[in-house]
């Protein structure tokens, strides 16, 4: 098992990765965004979940560590965007309730789009409802990145204690269906019947829809069908390590 002096050594010596998965709109080739994902390729133990990356942090005191380390890649792959004519991209970093508490989120996000200039609606801040107490530790913080134009988006819908409250509570600019409801989506009519929901959710709210876990053709049809505005899932691009973004045609 990875332990915690590997981790601090890993974000010193930057074995530590943080790799960007796309997000599509309907009918689209070319990204509207991309998802932040940490990876971390351990020398004996091989490739490290990033929930155990983020529990050994914890327990190394290390999470805003590992946090600033994730955002700097994070800024560093927005300036490039904004340098390569894409400042609409939004880049979205997924941040555990239990960082949002621990953890001055909030001041340490805005400091750094400042210092850097860039806007922050380039920045998306993917956060999970694991439990209804959540909301009370993460509400200022998400209150505060929202007010400054920070996106929020609701990750994991659709499962454990996501709610319609919460969607106001947290200031969800965007919802996530969860994999687990588009998984099969094609052959089971209770699950076609949430992700529609949640789409008309989404158009009465004015809130983005994201259906992640795109896996088959057969399920990307599917969710076209059903209006879905954008799309995520190794069916269409699979995470990979920071690249080049293609130039846009019109600069
Ligand atoms: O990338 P992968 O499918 O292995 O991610 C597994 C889980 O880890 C997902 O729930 C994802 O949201 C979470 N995760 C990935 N990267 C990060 C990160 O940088 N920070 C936090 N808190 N969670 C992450
Ligand atoms: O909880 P969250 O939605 O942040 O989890 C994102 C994780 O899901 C990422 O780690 C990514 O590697 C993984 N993922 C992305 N697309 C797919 C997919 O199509 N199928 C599966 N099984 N996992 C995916
Ligand atoms: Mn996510
Ligand atoms: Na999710």
């Amino acid at each position: 098992r990875a332990c915690e002096r590997d981790l601090s050594h890993a974000l010193v010596e930057s074995a530590l990765e943080v790799w960007f998965q796309p997000i599509f709109g309907r009918g689209g080739r070319v990204p509207v965004g991309l998802e932040a994902l940490v990876r971390w390729r351990h020398p004996v133990h091989g490739w490290i979940p990033p929930n155990e990356i983020v529990a050994t942090a914890a327990m190394a005191g290390l999470t805003e560590s590992l946090l600033r380390f994730i955002l700097e890649q994070v800024c560093t792959t927005l300036c490039a965007l904004r340098e390569r004519g894409a400042p609409d991209v939004r880049v979205a970093m997924n941040v555990s309730p239990r960082e949002m508490a621990q953890v001055s989120v909030d001041e340490i996000v805005l400091d750094r789009l400042r210092v850097l200039g860039l806007p922050p609606s380039m920045l998306e801040i993917e956060i999970t409802e694991e439990t209804a107490l959540d909301i009370e530790a993460v509400q200022g913080k998400l209150a505060a990145l929202s007010k400054a134009g920070v996106r929020i988006a609701l990750d994991d819908f659709g499962t454990g204690y996501s709610s319609l409250a919460s969607l106001r509570q947290l200031r969800a600019d965007r919802v996530k269906i969860d994999r687990s409801l588009v998984t099969g989506l094609t052959t089971s009519d209770d699950k076609r019947g949430m992700v529609h929901a949640v789409l008309g959710l989404g158009r009465s709210l004015d809130i983005e829809v994201v259906a992640e876990g795109i896996e088959t053709a057969d399920d990307l049809e599917t969710l076209r069908g059903l209006g879905c505005p954008l799309m995520q899932g190794y069916h269409l691009a699979r995470p990979a390590p920071p690249r080049p973004w293609p130039r846009s045609r019109s600069s």
